[in-house]
């Protein structure tokens, strides 16, 4: 219904698109309010950055596959903003963890990823809590059998606190994150600096092609930070006028 308001030639029209998915998640549950301001400076992260996947992102998102490919046990963490972004594309091992956590989100979140054909979706029984050492926020307690044991956790849009401590707990942090200044950005192993909308499809379609052809990346998170940052000063210098 809403989707009619937003005329599919109007200019900014992906980007409204997006923040309707965000909104229309929020009215069913799956989003917190926070979630919603949290994808506004994402969004003012994306205009900076041209809103494509630039090169840099590409280079994280082969790096991210491979290291995906080759962990022992990977899980992806999923929160509200995910789960209305991106549920039909999520095809692995789930935890459902939020920061602003509460259980009727939670099983909405559960009920919108079985609903896209999510079978394995741990962080819902509270058997199987573990806590993460060094973490205040809600986010500490996860699955004893999902991110407490995973060599690899995927944490898009993730709080910093929480990276610091997975990084700590000695795992392998892959994350998606439009801020390159972020804490998360800065800690993570791998940072895909690219929307989650655009980078999630292209990290599936890459860990296929990694899974038939096992190549070794380099990958160095912080000069891939570097090109971001000078990526924006680029965008930015070329929209000043000097008079
Ligand atoms: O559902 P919950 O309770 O777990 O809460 C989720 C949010 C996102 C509210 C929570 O994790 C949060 O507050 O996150 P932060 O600390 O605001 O960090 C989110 C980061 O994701 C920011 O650096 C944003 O720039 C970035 N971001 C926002 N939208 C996108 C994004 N990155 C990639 N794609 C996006 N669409």
């Amino acid at each position: 219904m809403k989707k009619a308001l937003i005329p599919k030639n109007h200019p900014r029209a992906k980007s409204l698109f997006i923040r309707e998915k965000l909104v229309l998640g929020f009215e069913r549950g799956l989003v917190a309010k926070e979630g919603l301001m949290a994808h506004g400076r994402g969004e003012a992260f994306d205009y900076l950055l041209g809103e494509r996947t630039t090169k840099n992102a590409k280079k994280a998102i082969k790096a991210a596959a491979v290291a995906l490919v080759s962990a022992k046990a990977s899980v992806i963490s999923v929160n509200g903003n995910i789960a209305a972004l991106c549920a039909k594309e999520i095809d692995a091992k789930i935890e459902v963890n939020l920061f602003y956590t509460n259980e009727k989100r939670k099983k909405n979140i559960v009920k919108i990823l079985k609903k896209a054909g999510a079978k394995n979706i741990l962080g819902m029984d509270s058997d199987s809590n573990k806590t993460i050492l060094g973490l205040d926020s809600a986010r500490r307690i996860v699955d004893k059998s999902g991110i407490y044991v995973a060599d690899l956790v995927l944490v898009p849009l993730e709080d910093g606190d929480r990276t610091i401590a997975l990084k700590k707990a000695g795992k392998c942090v892959v994350t998606f994150d439009l801020n390159p200044l972020s804490r998360t950005a800065q800690t993570a192993d791998i940072t895909i600096i690219d929307n989650i909308m655009r980078g999630m499809k292209e990290l599936i379609s890459e860990c296929k092609r990694a899974k038939k052809s096992k190549h070794h990346v380099i990958f160095n998170n912080k000069k891939n930070l570097s090109e971001a940052v000078l990526e924006i000063k680029k965008n930015l210098s070329g929209r000043a006028i000097f008079a």
